[in-house]
């Protein structure tokens, strides 16, 4: 029996919704206390102890491994806790990445020094970051979401953004829901926990996701912006950052409900006509961005602006810190998040805004900071350096995953790319910089 068309019709009207009537809902996923929760899932023996993941690449896993005793394997789950270093015995200057929550109660928590956080929890256990493993666990966890909500933004390691508006579910109790199906089938294929927000925007979204940490869901509508947005610190605004937030507490602003009662023009007064608008607009609530599929990085790139200028010569232990500091910056995003790159520049700022960059390609993938810090310095070689800087920034581009590109030894690729010539180098005589 063929089906009349009439029938068709009908069916069509009867379909869901259009678009239009549909409440705009975005979510923002973060994982709970990543690189931790990574290491529990390989010794989930240390599960509901303070756990930190800080310090230098050691042979944690090896040393662990062999037991005390230095002799026989041990298999990871059966290691015994007491095996496990602790952070009073740690000794030198680095920080913590993240902390367990268990360990968080004790007030320790990314970017304090290691030293620090081991006064305010002693028995706390160390480990280093598997930048491998987490990688692999960011890309399992980011598959099972584009298996169920196909619109997913990248945002890092381990965050994205995902639109719920037109995914089957994604109406349901605000979102509510389709966010359930997605911690669910995140547990499932990696035994690992997140929190989710969702909202009518990406700002809000953001916001929402750290309200019930860990492995929570909150729902934020429109009509909630005064009661669970306005209350919060100014900074918890993605785009308000330190500097940002002092001068508005200098202006006794701390809330975003305070910045709402700001008129905008006497916003744009402090702030400059884009910020000052952007700052009313999210007191608001106010963010129409898309959630937008990305395609993969082109660079990657970190610059600081100095507190004061610095000169090429008399500021050149200062400067040296500071462009060593970048290049391992550069250096630690390309291996978090999974890339090698063949072009290193430099990019600087005068103290008359004029901006001078330069880069230099070389033959072989590499992600080493020390390397790229001999790469990048061998750009500043080709800039003048007879003015006062005001900024400085680090760039690596023509990246390609790890994965994709056959292993190279860095100290190997350092040699060639040291021996390398480059054109213009002989530019500007005595003002070039060995300096560096
Ligand atoms: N990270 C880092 N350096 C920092 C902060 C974080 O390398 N200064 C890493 C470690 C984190 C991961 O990025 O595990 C994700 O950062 P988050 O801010 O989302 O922190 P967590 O996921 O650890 O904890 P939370 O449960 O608060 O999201
Ligand atoms: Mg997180």
């Amino acid at each position: 029996m063929t089906v009349p068309p009439l029938e068709k019709t009908a069916e069509t009207s009867a379909a869901p919704a259009p678009q239009e009537s549909r409440l705009r809902r975005i979510a923002h996923l973060d994982m709970d206390a990543f690189f931790a929760s990574v290491e529990l899932l390989r010794y989930p023996q240390l599960k509901g102890l303070p756990v930190v993941i800080g310090g230098g690449r050691r042979k944690v896993d090896e040393l662990l491994l062999q037991g005390p005793d230095g002799t026989g394997e041990r298999e990871r789950r059966f290691i015994p806790v007491e095996d496990f270093p602790r952070l009073k015995d740690y000794v030198g200057r680095g920080v913590i990445t993240t902390a367990t929550y268990p360990a968080r109660q004790f007030g320790v928590g990314s970017a304090m020094g290691m030293m620090k956080a081991a006064k305010l929890c002693p028995e706390a256990i160390v480990l280093p970051v598997d930048f491998d493993e987490v990688r692999r666990y960011s890309r399992t966890f980011k598959a099972a979401i584009l298996e169920i909500a196909p619109v997913m933004q990248d945002r890092g390691v381990d965050e994205v953004y995902i639109d719920f508006t037109d995914v089957p579910g994604g109406q349901r109790e605000g979102g509510r829901v389709l966010a359930r199906l997605i911690q669910k089938s995140i547990f499932e294929k990696t035994g690992l926990t997140c929190s989710i927000g969702v909202a009518p925007n990406r700002l809000l979204a953001k916001m929402a996701s750290e309200f019930n940490k860990p492995n929570g869901i909150s729902i934020v509508y429109e009509e909630d912006l005064q009661e669970k947005i306005w209350p919060l610190n100014v900074r918890k605004v993605n785009g308000i950052g330190p500097k940002a937030g002092e001068k508005l507490a200098r202006l006794g602003i701390e809330t975003i409900g305070q910045l709402a009662a700001q008129d905008e023009q006497w916003l744009i007064g402090h702030f400059g006509k884009s910020t000052g608008a952007w700052m009313h607009r999210v007191a608001w609530g106010r963010d129409d961005s898309p959630v937008v599929t990305e395609s993969e990085p082109v660079s990657m790139s970190r610059e600081t602006t100095f507190d004061r200028d610095l000169h090429a010569v008399r500021d050149r232990a200062e400067l040296s810190r500071i462009f060593t500091d970048l290049c391992l910056r550069v250096a630690g995003d390309l291996q978090r998040k999974g890339y090698v790159a063949r072009t290193f520049g430099i990019k600087l700022r005068y103290d008359d805004f004029k901006i001078a960059t330069r880069d230099h390609s070389v033959a072989f993938y590499t992600a080493d900071g020390p390397t790229i810090r001999k790469l990048a310095g061998q750009c500043l070689k080709r800039v003048p350096l007879d003015k006062r800087l005001r900024l400085l920034g680090v760039r690596a581009s023509g990246l390609a995953r790890v994965e994709e590109v056959p292993a190279q030894g860095p100290q190997r690729g350092a040699a060639r790319g040291a021996r390398e010539p480059t054109p213009g180098d002989s530019a500007e005589p005595g003002t070039t910089a060995s300096l560096f």
